[in-house]
């Protein structure tokens, strides 16, 4: 089954939005394998944007990511990498639909909530970087015959 990276970014956490982040994504029918509150390292956090680099963002993007805890989550689920994303909302709040995270709560592309991964090859990479297989549990939820046919 599917499996995708999602973190709730400090901006997130510090506002008291995980709650209704992870809200989201329940009530859409993905299924929660992952969960832990990270204050992340330096190292880390250029592990995981390290396709940034380059960006003039970048050592702005890390300090922010470093700045106070995130919570790190995997969800699983039929096709829950690409719908995650539109859960999500483009990058950019100021242009994110509402009914999206990011364009119900966010106003500043360097402030935009949430992590998701954004392919497969991704998120089995970002997976293994934030999570050890021991973190994560695989297990039915009693609801899913009532989500997928
Ligand atoms: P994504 O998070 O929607 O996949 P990416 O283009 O992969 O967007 O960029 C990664 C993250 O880098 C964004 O979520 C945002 O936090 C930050 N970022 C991207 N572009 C800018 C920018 O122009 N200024 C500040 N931060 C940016
Ligand atoms: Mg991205």
């Amino acid at each position: 089954m599917e499996r995708t990276f999602i973190a709730i970014k400090p901006d997130g956490v510090q506002r008291g939005l995980v709650g209704e982040i992870i809200k989201r994504f329940e009530a859409k029918g993905f299924t929660l394998v992952g969960l832990k509150l990270v204050q992340v390292t330096r190292e880390l956090a250029e592990a995981h944007y390290d396709v940034h680099k380059e960006r003039p963002f970048f050592n702005g993007l890390v300090d922010f990511i470093i700045s106070s805890p995130l919570v790190a989550m995997v969800w699983e689920g039929e096709g829950v990498i690409a719908s995650a994303r539109k859960l999500i909302g483009a990058t950019n709040p100021l242009t994110a639909e509402p009914g999206t995270i990011r364009g119900d709560f966010g106003v500043s592309v360097g402030r935009n909530l949430i992590h998701g991964s954004d392919a497969p090859e991704t998120a089995q990479k970002e997976i293994a970087l934030w999570f050890t297989d021991e973190e994560l549990v695989s297990w039915e939820a009693s609801l899913k015959s009532w989500l997928v046919e």
